[in-house]
């Protein structure tokens, strides 16, 4: 599809793969190129107070049809994850016989994968006020930047930040197209069903930095030892529940080859009965930060339950398209917005079955047969 075509550029990180991240180089870079696609279009672009951007056909109204998804990535993120169902909706928008009766809007949600701040769907959790905005605010990037700061810097008032009614009370129906992230679609098209329950929690381990050759074993209080208990403690008791526990992101600091940590932070993302698994982590990271002399807190960062699609616009999108419906481990803004407005989503086929990788992947064939659906779904949902 061309328009992801026009994208491939924009973000490469160093190892392959994406790094789009809220309020960057490339944020900026995405947003003037949504932009500029939305005006061909006749789309007037509005940037809402959370940074989100809102692309109008005509004047915004009540119990409009809304769709789009979001452009970050993940660090070292595939090409597809986001940008085909932005990319996927203004095609759609080509191609629509007319303007929909209803208002319509494309929607670009900010920071979904929460690159960059830690906390996904940033855009839509402050949009639907599931996300405290104090304390979005104070939440620091790698580099210890603040959301606060670094909204500032990109134009979006952080003093507004939160909880948007007017924007969220427009929306009469949402649909998010997204490539698939696993390898359950064998089929070009699937219907969303659901979307598996996930969190994610800091454990922050503390000990004694000292030096690596000076210190002898019986003297060290190293934070790595208990980290590292928590990093194969969390695949056995996910696997006790049938779920999935990552931890992507581990940190020692300061880091040196030659020197005993004195903390440890890491994250770990957990979906599927992810609060009994963190649970039972915690008690065994406390006994393995005590056994080195260590102290542990952990931290809930986000955490949102099993979500259920709306049945009846899930069976009226199966019924259009004939397309199978399929549960996902992936979470998305659809899944934010769900609580709030009838939701549904559509999946293209992704032969690969990996995401959040360069290895991400969806057929030139498959793309656009997504974007006929889309299209389907939108002209059936236009009155
Ligand atoms: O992490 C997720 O599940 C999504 O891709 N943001
Ligand atoms: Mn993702
Ligand atoms: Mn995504
Ligand atoms: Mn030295």
């Amino acid at each position: 599809m061309s328009l992801l075509d026009d994208l491939a550029a924009v973000g490469r990180a160093p190892g392959g793969g994406y790094a789009r991240h809220v309020f960057d180089r490339a944020d900026t870079e995405l947003r003037e190129w949504f932009r500029e696609q939305a005006g061909r279009r006749g789309l007037d672009v509005e940037t809402d107070r959370n940074g989100n951007l809102w692309a109008w056909w005509g004047e915004p109204g009540p119990d409009a049809l809304v769709t789009g998804s979001h452009l970050d990535s993940v660090p070292g993120g595939g090409a597809f994850d986001g940008p085909l169902g932005v990319v996927s909706a203004l095609e759609a928008v080509s191609r629509l016989p007319a303007r929909p009766a209803r208002p319509f809007a494309v929607v670009v949600f900010a920071e979904e994968e929460g690159g960059r701040f830690g906390v996904p769907c940033l855009g839509s959790r402050l949009l639907t006020g599931a996300l405290d905005p104090d304390r979005a605010r104070a939440l620091r990037d790698p580099d210890g930047v603040t959301l606060a700061e670094a909204a500032a810097r990109a134009g979006v008032d952080p003093a507004r930040l939160g909880r948007d009614d007017e924007a969220l009370g427009r929306i009469g129906t949402f649909v998010e197209l997204h490539v698939e992230q696993g390898r359950a679609l064998d089929v070009p098209v699937g219907v969303g069903s659901t979307v598996l329950e996930h969190g994610r929690w800091r454990f922050s381990f503390t000990g004694q930095g000292n030096h690596a050759g000076t210190t002898i074993l019986a003297d060290r209080r190293d934070p790595m030892l208990p980290a590292a208990e928590v990093v194969l403690a969390a695949r056995r008791l996910a696997s006790t529940v049938d779920g999935r526990a990552t931890v992507g992101r581990l940190v020692p600091r300061p880091g040196g080859t030659n020197v005993i940590a004195s903390t440890v932070d890491l994250w770990l993302d957990a979906r599927g009965r992810s609060r009994e698994v963190v649970a039972e982590l915690t008690d065994a990271a406390r006994a393995a930060a005590a056994a080195e002399g260590c102290t542990v807190t952990v931290t809930e960062e986000s955490y949102g339950g099993t979500v259920t699609f709306d049945p009846a616009l899930c069976d009226r999108l199966t019924g259009l398209l004939g397309a199978p419906e399929l549960p996902t481990g992936a979470g998305h803004d659809a899944a934010i917005l769900a609580a709030h407005t009838a939701t549904a989503m559509l999946y293209v086929r992704n032969p690969t079955g990996i995401s959040h990788a360069p290895e991400e992947f969806a057929e030139d064939a498959d793309v656009e047969a997504g974007v006929v659906a889309l299209t389907r779904v939108l002209e059936d949902l236009s009155t």
